[in-house]
């Protein structure tokens, strides 16, 4: 290709990628996630495992509200990079304050504060009931903020808003028996003039100083030994008639807010502690033999050896990792523990393949190959753990005993990339 030729490609691409920005940025799409995607796979595998989770509502009004319930498991292979949920913090992820959370549960107990030290290994439910506020299809999903990890996402569904915003309403009754027929705006403006008075406060003092010259001027006066000419008699009273007014203004403004309202709670900042839920005792043991990420196949394969300690015969229902829910097609009480209210996108069709998929009987131990094949590991971009630093997966394993029982397992353990297994597949 000559140079020109290159020349004039190189500008012709250069055209087209400004008239695909110009026609992304003009044409109105709906945002597909809100950075859900984004975490680190090492995070999204092996930290926050959410399941059983529900959305009571897809279509709500303004107003209207909408119950996310379900539990969530800490992963015992929790990885070194991120802190240890010491401190945590149930919230909703969606984009903005379209809706309005009004009650928040951790098993069962309030949640408007931070929980302190939760255990790792250990399952816990949770409930957040939403309202909605503004209009729109919005994408809602529960998450635990973990002081130092920050936002661990659950699995997110669309929830339309219908109605107007106009029509969003808080009402409260508070303690004194004062009706607030709106909370969105109560005392805002009030909020506002004290802070507009103290900015023009605060202007004022720098006005009064930045007026004079500055600097280098002020610098060399202080190396001539002239500090007096910085400082007058005027700058030291106009000093402390700014302290006098601002000492003023707080203590009559805290008087007069005393005796308005005699009763004034200050802001709850505190948190909560909480046991997990209830431990079952061990009934089957997964030790993860080998793990592969076949980066043509877009297939992960985990070679594991499962031994049955319970007193009944065991199968494999569900891989689920990063909100991503492999099911196993042929076992029918898995199918139907999805909710019919789970997103579809994150139960891929293709299910989960097991090599030897009868059940494990009670005492046995077995090599088992599970592989969740799906396109979902690169548009949900979770095969960016082969680059991570520390290389490893994680995951929850449902097991099914004979009566319908379930059962959870964790497994995890160091991931390698291959990019040979659909030759190999061609060739046996
Ligand atoms: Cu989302």
């Amino acid at each position: 290709m000559s140079l020109r030729n290159r020349w004039g490609l190189r500008a012709g691409l250069v055209q087209l990628s400004v008239l695909l920005t110009l026609l992304g940025s003009l044409l109105p799409t709906p945002a597909a996630a809100h950075g859900e995607r984004a975490t680190e796979p090492y995070i999204r595998t092996r930290t926050v495992h959410w399941y059983d989770v529900t959305w009571s509502s897809q279509k709500i009004n303004v107003s209207d509200t909408v119950t996310v319930e379900g539990k969530f498991h800490l992963f015992t292979d929790w990885p070194d990079a991120a802190t240890k949920p010491e401190l945590a913090f149930l919230s909703n992820a969606s984009p903005g304050a379209v809706m309005t959370r009004v009650e928040s549960y951790i098993n069962g107990m309030p949640a408007q504060q931070s929980v302190r030290q939760l255990e790792i290994g250990r399952d816990y439910s949770f409930k957040l009931v939403m309202r909605g506020r503004i209009p729109g299809r919005w994408h809602l999903h529960p998450v635990l903020n973990v002081h130092g990890a920050g936002p661990i996402v659950g699995p997110g569904h669309w929830v339309d808003v219908a109605g107007s915003a106009a029509d969003f309403k808080v009402p409260v009754t508070t303690m004194t028996g004062e009706v607030i027929d709106d909370l969105q705006h109560y005392g805002v403006a009030r909020v506002q003039w004290w802070q507009a008075g103290y900015a023009l406060l605060a202007i004022a003092w720098i006005v009064w100083w930045i007026r004079r010259p500055l600097i280098v001027p002020r610098w060399n006066a202080i190396k001539k030994g002239r500090e007096d000419l910085l400082v007058t008699r005027t700058d030291d009273r106009v000093a402390a008639g700014l302290l006098v007014v601002v000492l003023v203004v707080v203590i009559a403004g805290y008087r007069y807010t005393t005796q308005k309202y005699e009763y004034v709670v200050p802001l709850q900042a505190g948190s909560f502690k909480t046991k997990p839920l209830p431990q079952e005792s061990p009934v089957v043991t997964v030790e993860l033999k080998d793990a592969t990420y076949d980066v043509p196949g877009r297939s992960l394969r985990l070679d594991v050896e499962i031994t049955n300690q319970s007193g009944s015969p065991l199968r494999v229902g569900e891989f689920s990792t990063a909100n991503l829910r492999f099911i196993n097609q042929s076992l029918d009480v898995a199918l139907a523990g999805v909710d019919p209210s789970f997103p579809k996108d994150l139960v891929p069709g293709s299910g989960l393949r097991i090599s030897d998929d009868s059940p494990v009987a009670p005492g046995e131990t077995r090599k088992l190959r599970l592989e969740a094949t799906d396109a979902a590991w690169e548009t949900e971009r979770l095969v960016s753990f082969l680059t991570n630093v520390d290389s490893r997966v994680g995951g929850m394993l449902f097991f099914f005993d004979g009566g319908g029982q379930r059962h959870m397992a964790e497994v995890s353990g160091p991931i390698v990339p291959v990019f040979t297994q659909l030759r190999l597949a061609e060739k046996s």
